[in-house]
């Protein structure tokens, strides 16, 4: 259960010198005392985040059968299960703001709570197990390197550990993808195929321009975030273009040009009502994504059951040692 709190204002003194420690950079740890309104933030943030992990398991999952060679399918297990073990340490994380698991699980369950938009496309080809690595993680680390300078110290210190296994399934991809585009016409195609499809939604990752993102600048002030999403965009395009051109493929942007002075890849319109429909629900997996989830919250109840009945002996056994 999450802990009620009470609607009483704020202590004006403690505001102030929960703000102070924010201008000087400090770690908010979990029993810092903290405005209600920042650790709503961090738990609307966090526990979309580690939804997204397990959700994102799911396009990939579809493949490991498939893999197309034992070495791939190696890769490819360790890399869901590490989207499963971040998962798993970010709701941890998201606990530690007084906020229970099982209520943040339900919520994804119901259909109430947000993940990113990304997963909710589906896994056509082999190509994109490979384009998955080099963009979704791609963008995955440059959004998630910056959180670890997040001024709240367990979810900065999860985004170290992710960051460093982002960065294997990053090359991974990377390699996945070099090896088709080097490879035979067909296998060339279909890498292009699969860039051509993840390309935009990957940079709807980012969130809403800054000028439609209602969070953002209260994150930036709380230096939850410390950049915002049009900056992270950005840099994610400047890094993704050259990598590109290095395998010979094309990304599905006419407009993209480089742009000498500010030395950005400027790029073309983002399709934002396809945004609003996939986070409203009406992307082309939303539904399969979640009746996936849910299939697996009701199959694992035993699993649940078996837990709870194991700790209620261990407590009884513990009590009358100590009787
Ligand atoms: N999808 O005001 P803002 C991964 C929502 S992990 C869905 O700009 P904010 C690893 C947003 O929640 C990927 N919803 O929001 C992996 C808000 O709704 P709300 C996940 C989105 O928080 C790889 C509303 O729109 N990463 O990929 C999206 O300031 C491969 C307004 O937006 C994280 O969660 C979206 N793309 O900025 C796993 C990182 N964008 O809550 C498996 C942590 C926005 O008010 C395989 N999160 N919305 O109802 C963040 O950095 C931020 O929360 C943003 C959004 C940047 C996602």
């Amino acid at each position: 259960m999450t802990q009620t709190r009470t609607a009483t204002p704020e202590d004006p003194a403690k505001v102030a010198a929960f703000e102070a420690r924010i201008a000087a950079v400090e770690s908010i740890e979990p029993n810092d005392w903290m405005p209600e309104k920042y650790r709503r933030q961090l738990v609307r943030m966090m526990s979309q985040h580690a939804h997204s992990e397990i959700v994102g398991m799911l396009p990939e999952g579809n493949w490991i059968t498939r893999a197309p060679s034992l070495r791939r399918k190696i890769s490819l297990i360790a890399k869901v299960q590490d989207e499963a073990g971040h998962g798993l340490y970010i709701y941890c994380g998201a606990e530690t703001l007084g906020v229970d698991r099982a209520e943040l699980i339900g919520q994804l369950l119901d259909g109430t709570a947000k993940y990113s938009s990304i997963f909710n496309y589906p896994t056509l080809s082999w190509a994109d197990i490979g384009v998955i690595g080099w963009f979704v993680d791609g963008a995955a680390i440059v959004n998630q390197t910056i959180l670890a300078k997040a001024s709240y110290g367990p979810y900065a210190r999860a985004m170290i550990r992710v960051c460093k296994e982002e960065n294997f399934h990053k090359r991974q991809g990377y390699e996945i993808v070099a090896t088709l585009a080097n490879g035979t016409p067909a296998q060339k195609a279909m890498v292009q195929d699969a860039v051509d499809r993840w390309w935009w939604p990957s940079l709807m990752m980012f969130g809403p321009s800054d000028t439609d993102s209602p969070n953002t600048a209260e994150l930036i002030r709380w230096k939850v975030k410390r950049k915002t999403n049009d900056e992270l965009r950005q840099r994610f395009v400047n890094l993704t273009v050259p990598q590109a051109m290095a395998v010979n493929l094309t990304l599905p942007d006419p407009d993209m040009t480089f742009n000498a002075e500010t030395e950005n890849w400027e790029f073309g319109a983002i399709d934002w009502d396809e945004f609003n429909q996939v986070i409203r629900g009406n992307g082309p997996c939303n539904r399969e994504r979640l009746e996936a989830r849910r299939k697996a919250h009701d199959e694992g109840a035993w699993v649940r059951e078996a837990a709870n009945a194991y700790a209620a002996k261990q407590r009884a056994s513990q009590a009358s040692e100590a009787a």
